[in-house]
């Protein structure tokens, strides 16, 4: 029997164990327990089975967990522990109706935790704040939509207002969503893409000519060698370790790259290969661990490249083979000379400081992916939410150039994206920097002149609210105010406003951080029938791998007062725009004539409702996988980028010696993003609490700390306002020198709103300069 099932499971009195449980592998039994656990939480087992069998099935609904594609959509019951947590949240038996509003004041709810309110369960009917009561009273669609038109018409400019989209809307609903903001006058949409994978698809149009990534899920079938960058799959992408399971038995090489040993890199037992199961380690996943301190993958990654490059020239010596790719650099690149160049100049100390490996580290790196010959890099996280995020991406795009690593089989390049069509709404228009091109066809298909300049993203948005230069915020899905950073100011700035809306499933933090005015418009989820006059409506979503499929609901929806996000938007844009000649309602009640705009305005999507009749749906095209590159020089550009040595980390290291340690916010096991499932984060070894603070033995003892102590956080930034976070209980950890680990959002008021990634504006939530103190 598996280890696994030694696993204590949720058990609130467990103190925080210092060190993961390593000997069982991720997934597994434990696993398998945990989805029980989660539908019985939610109350709702017979359901929720019925519900999981519809999962990512060809006339079934698409995971609203993550972004990682499926096998074909056709394969055997594909279901992993977060997805069915997240379907588990969704299909819930819990219900927040207007008594409950009666019984608490808004005041009252900021009491409670965001556990707590998202433990409430499902929205029911739309909600509108009440000063005088200070709670939210019922109002109906209509009201609702009245409401939003009289503010959005008062503003002395649509600039003036800002739409948010969560990464869970549907490609019709961003679609109409981007159409009715676009016509209303501006192009404020801040994203959550702003705060995830924005260092992607801003670095890598410049170097491949496409924010994308190049493989498709039939590559890993190939791929020998995969370097997989600042990501923790077993949590946030469990599909994954399938991919990667069957890697492994093939006899790939698998390098992590991560300042963590993440437990579902060690090893995986698959829930559903009982054979796999019943072995105590599962399969060992990851071969080698490459630990570089939070930030060094930038030094990393050029040393590596460097070392490549020391290699190819030993081999011209030598006379043996070469260890370049030299027809592919000479047919499909520009830059090379200037890149090699550089790379020799760079002294091997800097690339070992900044990147915290060790010389011997970052040379077998570099042999591990010079052997290789089809290499995967996949990155999330770890590479992006820092302040040289962009020349991270493209440091790698250079790498993996170096070798032609890029449209070829079983090789290329794989941002792993985060929530489930946060992809497909870049893709349909939401992007607070539209394209000319995209914007001359919108005028084209709709007949009206858009707004040409650049909008608002997400930390500009917050600054504008602070400023009274936004004064109107909608929010299409998502917990704004949690997910963003510097808490206390996104507070304010939300409170600053005339209106704020949201459209949602479930109560959050951001529903009781308000402007004046206030609404909540609670909308249908993913599993639920999207019926209309026109018979149900399926939606279609993009996927990491940009594969669009589509999605059918098949739970009665949670109360007979909610509405689908199409209709929403449908409803609002024709309150507030009636006169635009766009037939909103028609729309809201057939899909497919969504679809037929969007194609008009995409022709990528070509005949788009055929295409996603077929099981599996179709792939867009991505033009660099078939080494087609759309920039400006139509060649692949190896860019130079200098390591950095005068960043805010240095300097606030100057000031503070080595009391100053730099920390990464990152997500447990037992969430999914703002929303906390359960207290737990089984494989690092976390039970029943959240505030905790990762630090290693040797920083712990230097700074004069214990194990289980209570500390506070105080971050250190050149700005002079105040960022604290109180309270944390030091557990001891393995992650390197200097570096420590706590949960997000819990510590979200330490990042300022003003550390950013460079170009791509991203907050650097995982490199956080702070000191540590006594509590
Ligand atoms: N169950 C579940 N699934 C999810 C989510 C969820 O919250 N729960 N969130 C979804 C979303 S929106 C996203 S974006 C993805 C996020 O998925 P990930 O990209 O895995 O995000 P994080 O959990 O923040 O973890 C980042 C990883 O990067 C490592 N890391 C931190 N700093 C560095 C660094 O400087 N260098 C390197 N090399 N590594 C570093 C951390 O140790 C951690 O393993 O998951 C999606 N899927
Ligand atoms: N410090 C720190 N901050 C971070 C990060 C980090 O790693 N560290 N990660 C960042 C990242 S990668 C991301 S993507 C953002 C996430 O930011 P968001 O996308 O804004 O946050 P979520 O927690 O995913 O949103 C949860 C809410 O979405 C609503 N919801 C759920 N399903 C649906 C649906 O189907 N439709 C609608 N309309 N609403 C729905 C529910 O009401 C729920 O409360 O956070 C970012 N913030
Ligand atoms: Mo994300």
């Amino acid at each position: 029997m598996s280890q696994e099932t030694l696993d204590p499971v949720s058990h609130p009195s467990k103190p925080a164990a210092s060190e993961p449980p390593r000997k069982s592998a991720a997934a597994g039994w434990g696993a398998l327990k945990n989805v029980a656990i989660a539908l019985i939480r939610e109350r709702v087992p017979g359901k929720g089975a019925l519900t999981l069998l519809a999962q990512n099935q060809p006339d079934g609904f698409d995971c609203p967990g993550c972004a990682w594609p499926d096998r074909e959509h056709t394969s055997t019951f594909e279901f992993c522990e977060n997805g069915v947590k997240a379907v588990a949240a969704e299909t819930t038996a819990k219900r927040v109706t207007r008594e409950f509003f009666a019984r608490h004041s808004v005041t009252s709810l900021l009491e409670q935790t965001d556990y707590e309110l998202e433990n409430h369960g499902r929205l029911t009917e739309p909600m509108v704040f009440d000063a005088a009561s200070d709670r939210y009273v019922p109002i109906s669609w209509d009201d609702a939509y009245a409401l939003i038109a009289k503010h959005l018409r008062a503003l002395p400019s649509p600039d003036m207002a800002a739409f948010y989209t969560s990464g869970r809307a549907s490609n019709e609903a961003a679609f109409l969503y981007q159409l009715m903001v676009r016509r209303y006058g501006t192009n404020n949409f801040p994203d959550c893409s702003n705060m995830c994978h924005e260092p992607t698809s801003v670095g890598l149009p410049e170097v491949v000519g496409i924010g994308k990534g190049t493989v498709l899920l039939e590559d890993f079938d190939h791929a020998d060698t995969l370097l997989l960058f600042g990501q923790n799959p077993a949590t946030n992408h469990p599909r994954m370790l399938g991919e990667l399971r069957e890697c492994a038995k093939r006899g790939a090489t698998i390098v992590s790259i991560n300042p963590l040993r993440e437990r579902g890199l060690e090893r995986f037992a698959s829930p559903q290969h009982v054979g796999d199961m019943l072995k105590p380690g599962g399969v060992p996943i990851s071969s080698v661990f490459i630990r570089p301190t939070l930030g060094g993958d930038f030094a990393l990654l050029k040393g590596v490249a460097k070392r490549v490059l020391e290699m190819d020239d030993e081999a011209l010596t030598n006379g043996t083979g070469r260890v370049l790719d030299t027809h592919f650099i000479e047919q499909h690149t520009t830059g090379f000379e200037a890149f090699a160049d550089d790379l020799r100049a760079e002294p091997w100390d800097l690339l070992v400081r900044e990147s915290g490996v060790p010389l011997a580290d970052i040379h077998r790196l570099a042999d591990i992916y010079a052997n290789g010959r089809a290499v995967i890099a996949t990155w999330g996280m770890g590479l992006t939410q820092h302040k040289n995020a962009v020349a991270n991406v493209q440091m790698l795009a250079n790498l993996m150039m170096m070798r032609g690593n890029i449209g070829r089989k079983g090789a290329g390049l794989c941002p792993v994206r985060g929530h489930s069509n946060v992809q497909g709404d870049r893709t349909v228009g939401i992007d607070e920097k539209p394209t000319t091109e995209f914007l001359d066809r919108l005028k084209d298909v709709y007949g009206f002149e858009p707004p040409r300049a650049h909008g608002h993203d997400v930390v500009g948005s917050i600054e504008a609210m602070l400023r009274g230069e936004v004064k109107v915020f909608l929010a299409l899905g998502g917990n704004f105010v949690q997910a963003s950073p510097d808490t206390p100011r996104t507070e304010a700035a939300l409170r600053q406003c005339e209106l704020t809306v949201h459209i949602t499933t479930k109560l959050n933090r951001s529903h009781l951080i308000h402007g004046r005015d206030a609404l909540i418009l609670p909308t249908m989820g993913r599993t639920e029938i999207h019926a209309t006059p026109k018979g149900a409506q399926g939606v279609t979503v993009e996927d990491s791998m940009s594969m669009v499929h589509i999605s059918y609901g098949i739970n009665k929806p949670a109360s007979p007062d909610l509405l689908p996000e199409p209709a929403i938007v449908a409803g609002m844009a024709a309150a507030l725009l009636p006169d635009a000649g766009i037939r909103w309602s028609d729309y809201a009640n057939d899909y497919s004539l969504i679809r037929d705009d969007i194609a008009r305005v995409y022709p990528e999507f070509g005949d788009y409702n055929a295409r996603v009749t077929k099981p599996g749906g179709f792939h867009l095209g991505v033009a660099s996988r078939d080494r087609v590159w759309k920039t400006p020089e139509g060649k692949a550009v190896f860019k130079v980028h200098a390591v950095p040595t005068d960043t805010p980390i240095h300097r606030a290291r100057a000031l503070h010696g080595e009391q100053l340690m730099v920390l990464m916010t990152t997500r447990s096991h037992d969430q999914y993003n703002t929303t906390v499932y359960g207290l737990d984060d089984r494989y690092r070894g976390v039970f029943g609490e959240r505030r905790v603070l990762f630090m290693n033995a040797i920083d712990m003892q230097r700074l004069g700390f214990a194990a289980g102590q209570m500390v506070n956080l105080k971050a250190v930034w050149e700005d002079g306002i105040e960022r604290r976070a109180d309270g944390f209980k030091l557990v001891e950890y393995d992650i390197p020198a200097g570096c420590l680990g706590a949960y997000y959002p819990e510590t979200n008021p330490l990042v300022p709103l003003s550390s950013f990634a460079d170009k791509a504006r991203t907050p650097t939530s995982k490199s956080v300069p702070v000191l540590v103190e006594a509590a």
